[in-house]
C-alpha cells in the first residue's frame, strides 16, 4: 500500500500480464455466487452432474480476503444467481436445457432449486454477508445483466474490482466480460474461484490475461493481501 498524489491510498498488485496500481477506496471485492446451491451436495450445481466437492478450494483463500476487506472498509458486494419462487424470470431456454437429475425449480434436499429464499440459494456460511454489504440477485451468469451492481458500484465511485467465487469459466468470466465492457479493471484472484472443470478453470485465467489483459488482469489472494497492506 502507498499515498497517491492526492493522499489517496494506492495498492501495487503483482498480477499477470502486469503489475496493477489501484485506488483502494476505488476498488470492491465482489464474490460471485458463494451459494449452497453450487457448493453443497443435492443443490443445483450437482443436478447438472458435477462433483460440488471440488469447488471448496476457493472458500478459505476468498475468506482471507473477505477478513481483510472488512477492516480496510472496502466495499464488499455478494452475488447469488437465482430465480423468483414463480420462475418469472428464468427463460424456458434455460429452464429445459439439457438433462439435470432435478430442474431449476424442483424440490431437492435444500429446497427448490435455484430459487430465491431457499435453503440452497443461500451464501454459505462461512462468508455469509454482513450488515451493510449488498446482496445483488441475478437471474443470468453475468452479475450485470438484470441487476442494479453497475448503480451500487457507481454511487460508490468504484473503478476496480476483484473478482472472486463460482464458477470460473462461467459466471466469474461472464461477469469479468460485462464488467470489463463497462469499463472496470477487474482483477481475478485464481486461487479465489473454482470449477467443477480444472482445465476450465485454467483457460478461462489464461483468457483473461491473454492479450495483454483482453479482460483483466490475473493474481492471487496473497498477492491482493500485500497490496491491501
Ligand atoms: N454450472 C456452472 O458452472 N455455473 C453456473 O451455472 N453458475 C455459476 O457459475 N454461478
Amino acid at each position: 500500500m502507498s499515498s497517491g498524489p492526492q493522499g489517496q491510498a494506492r495498492g501495487r498488485i503483482d498480477a499477470q500480464p502486469e503489475l496493477i496500481e489501484v485506488e483502494l477506496a476505488r476498488t470492491a471485492l465482489l464474490i460471485i455466487d458463494m451459494q449452497r446451491d453450487f457448493l453443497e451436495p443435492g443443490g443445483f450445481g450437482e443436478t447438472l452432474g458435477n462433483d460440488v466437492s471440488l469447488l471448496k478450494r476457493a472458500v478459505e483463500p476468498i475468506r482471507s480476503l473477505l477478513t481483510r476487506a472488512r477492516q480496510t472498509g472496502m466495499l464488499v458486494v455478494h452475488t447469488r444467481e437465482g430465480h423468483r419462487a414463480d420462475l418469472s424470470d428464468a427463460p424456458r431456454a434455460k429452464l429445459e436445457r439439457g438433462k439435470p437429475s432435478a430442474r431449476i425449480g424442483d424440490m431437492g434436499p435444500m429446497g427448490r432449486i435455484l430459487v430465491r429464499g431457499e435453503p440452497g440459494h443461500d451464501i454459505i456460511p462461512e462468508l455469509y454477508p454482513e450488515r451493510g454489504e449488498p446482496v445483488v440477485d441475478k437471474p443470468g451468469k453475468g452479475a450485470f445483466y438484470a441487476t442494479e451492481l453497475q448503480l451500487i458500484l457507481s454511487t460508490r465511485g468504484i473503478e476496480n474490482l476483484i473478482v472472486c467465487g463460482v464458477t470460473t469459466e462461467v459466471c466469474v468470466h461472464t461477469t469479468v466480460r460485462e464488467g470489463n465492457d463497462r469499463g472496470y479493471r477487474c482483477i481475478v484472484p485464481a486461487d479465489c474461484c473454482a470449477s467443477y472443470f480444472p482445465e476450465f478453470h485454467q483457460a478461462g485465467l489464461a483468457m483473461i490475461r491473454a492479450q495483454g489483459g483482453i479482460f483483466g488482469w490475473v493474481t492471487d489472494s496473497v498477492r491482493v493481501l500485500r497490496a491491501l497492506g
